[in-house]
């Protein structure tokens, strides 16, 4: 069962017990209603009293039953607040940790309601792509005023209980054991008050409610992008004017319409996936983890600085070990200047800064971060320099340490057989700037331990990471993916596109920046080094050429003033580029090409087929253990659009049969050699399935 009944002394208790968060799922939803029923038929009960057993009142909806019948089916939410709030005894909510979505809206369903301090309360279906769709946007105004509540339904932001305490929302806040105090509550009521109260029933306030609409309508609609939620958030509690039932209907519809967008889709994937990263098919859940309390970070150059202050925010004290002392100083002052000036834009205080600096220690001996938990190598990407670093912490770290290696490329295998406890050895690929990227890319070595992965998973989570793990391969999940991106876009310039179109037409499908302004910014030359390490290692792995040319006139990058884009002093604008653009057309006239219009469509596909190809054959591989692993390397790694959910669920939306034919016919193109379709993806095009099936 996941509710469970009771009767303690002429009151009905009904326990929300779904584990993890109370979901309202369908067998919670037959449960609740058994109660009700149980309670009202007991003519020795005289209230009821729902509550949540564990870790929330209720989380909401269960997600992970959307898209399935089961969400839709009867007894629906609807259905279970209407039992309640027409019960002709009191149900009181008695509300701990977590009210969220549907959990809020069954306790303003409730006749009555009370909270411990401190409890999350909100409406959060927005970031699903979705609205409040169990009567969140009618009761809600009713209970809080129209202003604050369609604040709550747009932004989805939780807030906690005190903040509403002046509302209708609640009748008492206490500091613990609310379900003694919502029985002694029951009790009292079930006595005393011959009817009781419907948030249904009460009226929606606002002084100035036309023009406070008109003006939220305009500022949601230029602000929420893609996604069609925000706006029909907006009109759904507009409705809340209207008479109960009216607005109700209209919440329904809206809701219906949002649940099967794409959008929606997106983000429930990007919700779940980053979730289900966390799970590592052969670790299991309780598998012990190692204490870490002291980080070091060899190297504080912007990689080391960045991954330190990650641990620093989470009051976690690091030790930064460098060769010499001014690189030591340039990086502590790195981190200083960073912490001030989010205390200027007034995200943290002075306070907050100086006790994260306060955790922060340097040395040039690798004698003072011999008793760290973790030590995370952030040195230059070159093995014979890692080679030098791990013997060294093989030789003076204290057993039981972790040793991490920051590569973005290198063999993690090759730099654990440096030491003599390649166990220990994990990769930890923190993406550029490291304290701010959500990503981190977990490399798990030949002979990686358990326990080594499960710390390492736990701690992503305490520093706010969606942590992936990746298995080895020459630039893991993201970067191998981002190569054949790459050069897709290389070879568009050689057909007949410009950098200026390839990068248009993938920021309009939604991208954060198109490849060619994406280089500029990370450099021209370091890309052009490793297409000259390809050269040697896979001479039949080839790239357009115009990069190489580009280089060779020094146009490395925003750093050198000149890359794809021409740049002009203290302004980071990217300005097409004449003599570029005059490059390129020379260099496809010397290729032989006639160059052609390529359409912006074209353009999207090349580029993201090429990711999602690739993301096939590393399914295949098993570098990746499940598809929504790559998508969330590419959601928070990559800037890919967060309406598509990612490569692998945009080739399902799109549908794989359609991408198979799409790459067939760009292998029969310009380097068409390109386009190995993957097995896996050309069976998943025959069996008419997809990625996340
Ligand atoms: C809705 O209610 C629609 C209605 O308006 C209308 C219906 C008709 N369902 O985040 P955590 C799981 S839409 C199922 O790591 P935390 C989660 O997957 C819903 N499962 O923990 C994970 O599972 P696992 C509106 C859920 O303590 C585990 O719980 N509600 C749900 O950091 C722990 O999650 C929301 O959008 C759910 N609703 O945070 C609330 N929620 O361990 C979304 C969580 O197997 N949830 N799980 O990987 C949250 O914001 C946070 O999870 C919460 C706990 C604050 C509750």
């Amino acid at each position: 069962m996941t509710a469970q009944y009771h009767v303690c002394d002429g009151v009905a208790v009904i326990t929300l017990d779904n584990p993890p968060v109370n979901g309202l799922g369908h067998s919670t939803r037959i449960a609740v209603v058994e109660g009700m029923t149980r309670a009202l038929d007991n003519s020795a009960v005289g209230a009821i009293v729902l509550t949540g057993s564990g870790k929330a009142f209720s989380g909401g909806a269960d997600i992970r039953e959307f898209g399935t019948p089961k969400a839709l089916q009867e007894p629906s939410l609807h259905t279970v607040i209407e039992i309640i709030e027409a019960s002709a005894k009191p149900v009181i909510a008695a509300i701990h940790a977590v009210a969220m979505g549907g959990g809020l809206e069954l306790a303003l369903g409730c006749h009555y309601r009370l909270a411990v301090k401190g409890t999350r309360i909100a409406l959060p279906e927005v970031s699903l792509g979705l609205l409040p769709g169990a009567g969140g946007t009618q009761r809600l105004p009713r209970a809080i005023g129209l202003e604050a509540a369609l604040n709550m339904i747009v932004s989805g932001k939780t807030v906690p209980a005190e903040r509403l305490a002046d509302t209708r929302l609640f009748d008492q806040l206490v500091d613990a054991d609310v379900l003694d105090a919502a029985i002694r509550f029951a009790r009292h009521i079930a006595h005393t008050a011959e009817t009781h109260p419907k948030v249904r029933d009460l009226p929606v306030r606002h002084a100035n409610a036309e023009a406070y609409l008109g003006f939220a309508r305009a500022t949601v609609a230029a602000s929420s992008g893609p996604f069609p939620a925000p706006v029909q958030c907006v009109e759904a509690v507009a409705a809340s004017l209207k008479p109960f039932d009216q607005g109700l209907r209209g919440e329904r519809d809206r809701f219906m319409q949002l649940l099967g967008t794409s959008e929606a889709r997106a983000l429930r994937h990007a919700f779940l996936g980053e979730r289900a990263a966390s799970r590592i098919a052969d670790v299991p859940a309780g598998t012990p983890v190692r204490e870490v309390a002291k980080v070091a970070v060899i190297g504080a150059g912007m990689m080391g600085g960045g991954i330190g202050m990650n641990f620093l925010n989470a009051g976690i004290p690091v030790t930064v070990l460098e060769t010499n002392a001014d690189a030591l100083e340039r990086g502590v002052a790195t981190i200083r200047r960073n912490y001030e000036n989010s205390a200027k834009k007034g995200k943290l205080t002075q306070e907050a800064v100086e006790a994260r600096m306060s955790l922060l220690s340097t040395t040039l001996s690798y004698r003072d971060i011999q008793d760290a938990d973790l030590v995370i190598e952030a040195v230059f990407e070159d093995l014979s320099v890692k080679e030098i670093v791990f013997r060294t912490l093989d030789e003076v770290m204290k057993p039981g340490a972790i040793l991490a290696s920051n590569t973005s490329t290198l063999d993690l295998d090759r730099v654990a057989s440096f030491t003599r406890r390649a166990r220990d050895v994990v990769g930890l690929h923190f993406f550029s700037p490291a304290n701010v990227m959500k990503l981190l890319e977990v490399v798990r070595g030949r002979e990686t331990a358990p326990d080594v992965l499960a710390t390492v998973m736990q701690l992503a989570k305490k520093i706010a990471k969606v942590a992936v793990v990746s298995g080895v391969c020459d630039g893991f999940i993201g970067n191998r993916m981002l190569e054949q991106y790459s050069r897709q876009a290389g070879f568009l310039l050689d057909e007949g596109a410009l950098p200026e179109q390839v990068d248009r037409a993938i920021e309009k499908f939604g991208f954060a920046m198109g490849p060619f302004r994406m280089i500029d910014m990370a450099g021209n030359d370091i890309a052009w080094a490793i297409r000259k390490r390809r050269a040697v290692e896979r001479p039949d792995f080839n790239y357009s050429k115009a990069g190489d040319l580009l280089c060779e006139m020094g146009r490395f990058g925003q750093k050198a003033g000149a890359g794809w884009y021409d740049y002009k002093a203290g302004d980071r604008k990217a300005y097409p580029s004449a003599v570029v653009d005059e490059m390129i057309v020379r260099h496809s006239k010397d290729l032989g090409i006639a160059r052609r219009p390529i359409s912006d469509e074209e353009i999207v596909e090349r580029l993201v087929y090429a990711l999602v190809n690739e993301g096939a054959l590393i399914l295949e591989e098993g570098i990746a253990s499940k598809a929504s692993d790559i998508d969330m390397v590419y959601l928070n790694g990559y800037g890919f659009p967060k309406a598509h959910g990612g490569p692998m669920l945009y080739a399902d939306q799109v549908g794989i049969l359609n991408v198979a034919r799409s790459m067939r016919r760009y292998a029969k193109g310009y380097q068409g050699h390109a386009w190995q379709i993957a097995c896996s993806l050309q069976q998943l095009a025959d069996d008419g399935k997809g990625f996340n099936d």
